[in-house]
């Protein structure tokens, strides 16, 4: 009797703190904030969430100077050199006088994405710098008063679409080109006239980008951190409202825009604002357990830090390898892997990351099944790599091979039974023993590797499994 009266308490207490955690979530009402909750459930967004390896390319004038200027090396980011102080900026904004890709060819750098195996890109149509590769309206600074003069949106939009590859476009909202653009709240009734001309330059050239290119899936937005961007939230707000009537289904991440409190990415209750997290630059979480539920992908560099184009790089470059891991990795956190390319100022794309490609698609052609479509599973994860899932196929994603050549694969009391295991890249199938149980009453199997097996590249093991005869037992209990 009297533990039942603790017991009773006990699930009070609990049933009111856990009501309160959830008051607390949407305890302070915004009218900016997160405007769903919970990933989106539309066509679209599954289709985005189903990519699991993009490209994103940054590409402008910055990739002239390919980060040096007059013999001087510029250690940062290629694509920033312009606030580098030993380039002048009216060098830098004299740049596009020269921009003439005549090597620039959008159909060999789609064909390459594809053989790479990815499924989305993003490309830069405006970087901080303010040069738009495409012809707008509303500026000067574009690719029509360059030599090379046509539309490089709408090549590259129309090539990677043909190939089958979903095109989102990158949009910074900074912009170092525009005279009305300010990063601090206007504070002068000049400045106020300024900054209102910067909102409606940058909403026509979005609108402008939608009506140009209306197969395009999505908006990549950076450059969104400023002050004065931030403190128009109510106006931003209403901004991606008209952007997504106008392209059913778009999908944006959590950069465009804050909440009335200046909260960014995560709302002032914790919710996530927009489609997808995009938090994850240059950056992969540590477990599922960091992602709050959310959709989200993780824009990668090839070396340290550089997106667009450096003549030289130093220090460690990633490798297939590397890449390959990282995918995986994000794909069982169900994210996106987007790895980024800098073509050069003529248009080439760049030996190094042409390499890259093919290896990666190499690898791509064998072991695909484990990356589209897929999805974290919650078979616990072991050191010798990643789960990723998709209905009743589990796929062992190994990365370092156990020394006994054998996988170990743990399911809980009443989960998955295994029921055959083959190598994704012969269908030869593998051996499941079982190992007994551990004290959770787990069940533990060893996936056999056969000891001639010669390991020179991850590889991934396809098991196929069933829910457990314990379900249907208790189903025939019920019966009777
Ligand atoms: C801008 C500012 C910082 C601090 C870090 C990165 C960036 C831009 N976002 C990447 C996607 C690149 O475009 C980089 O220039």
């Amino acid at each position: 009797m009297k533990k039942n009266l603790f017991l009773t308490l006990f699930l009070c207490l609990f049933t009111v703190t856990a009501l309160q955690a959830q008051n607390k979530r949407s305890s302070i009402p915004l009218k900016h904030g997160a405007h769903r909750i919970g990933k989106r459930t539309d066509a679209e967004m599954q289709r985005w969430r189903e990519h699991g390896l993009g490209q994103f390319i940054h590409w402008g004038v910055y990739a002239i100077p390919g980060g040096t200027w007059e013999g001087k090396y510029y250690p940062g980011a290629a694509e920033w050199i312009r606030s580098w102080k030993e380039m002048p900026k009216d060098a830098y904004d004299n740049l596009y006088k020269q921009f003439n890709p005549t090597a620039f060819d959008a159909k060999k750098w789609a064909k390459q994405a594809k053989e790479m195996g990815a499924n989305y890109m993003i490309f830069t149509t405006k970087h901080h710098d303010g040069f738009c590769l495409w012809p707008s309206a509303y500026t000067d600074y574009t690719i029509a008063s360059s030599p090379y003069k046509k539309d490089i949106v709408k090549q590259v939009v129309d090539a990677y679409t043909n190939e089958g590859i979903d095109v989102h476009l990158y949009f910074s909202i900074i912009d170092w080109n525009y005279q009305g653009y300010r990063s601090s709240p206007p504070v002068t009734r000049q400045d106020s006239i300024s900054y209102e001309s910067f909102k409606q330059f940058t909403r026509n050239q979005l609108i402008e980008l939608l009506t140009n290119y209306p197969t395009i899936k999505g908006l990549w937005f950076d450059g969104s951190w400023d002050k004065a961007w931030m403190n128009e939230a109510a106006w931003v707000d209403q901004l991606g409202n008209e952007l997504r009537a106008m392209h059913p289904g778009l999908v944006i991440g959590s950069r465009f825009r804050a909440d009335e409190f200046g909260k960014r990415h995560y709302d002032t209750n914790g919710d996530l604002i927009d489609d997808y997290d995009q938090t994850w630059e240059r950056d992969l979480p540590n477990s599922i357990e960091d992602l709050n539920g959310s959709d989200w992908d993780c824009v990668m560099t090839v070396p340290e830090n550089q997106w667009g184009y450096h003549s030289e790089w130093r220090g460690y470059v990633k490798t297939d390898y590397d890449l390959i891991e990282m995918m995986v990795k994000a794909v069982s956190m169900d994210g996106n892997f987007v790895i980024n390319f800098g073509p050069d100022g003529k248009g080439n794309i760049r030996p190094e990351e042409t390499e890259l490609a093919q290896k990666i698609g190499e690898w791509m052609k064998v072991n695909k099944e484990a990356i589209y479509g897929t999805h974290h599973s919650n078979v616990k994860k072991q050191d010798w790599g990643y789960f990723t899932q998709k209905g009743n196929k589990l796929y062992l994603c190994v990365f370092n091979k156990p020394i006994n050549n054998r996988l170990m694969i743990e399911i809980p009391k009443g989960g998955i039974d295994l029921l055959k295991a083959c190598f994704l890249e012969n269908n030869q199938e593998v051996e499941i023993k079982s190992a007994g149980r551990n004290k959770r009453n787990s069940s533990l199997y060893h996936v056999v590797l056969p000891d001639s097996y010669q390991v020179v590249r991850p590889f991934v093991i396809v098991v196929d499994t069933e829910q457990k005869g314990s379900d249907k037992d208790e189903y025939q209990q019920a019966k009777i």
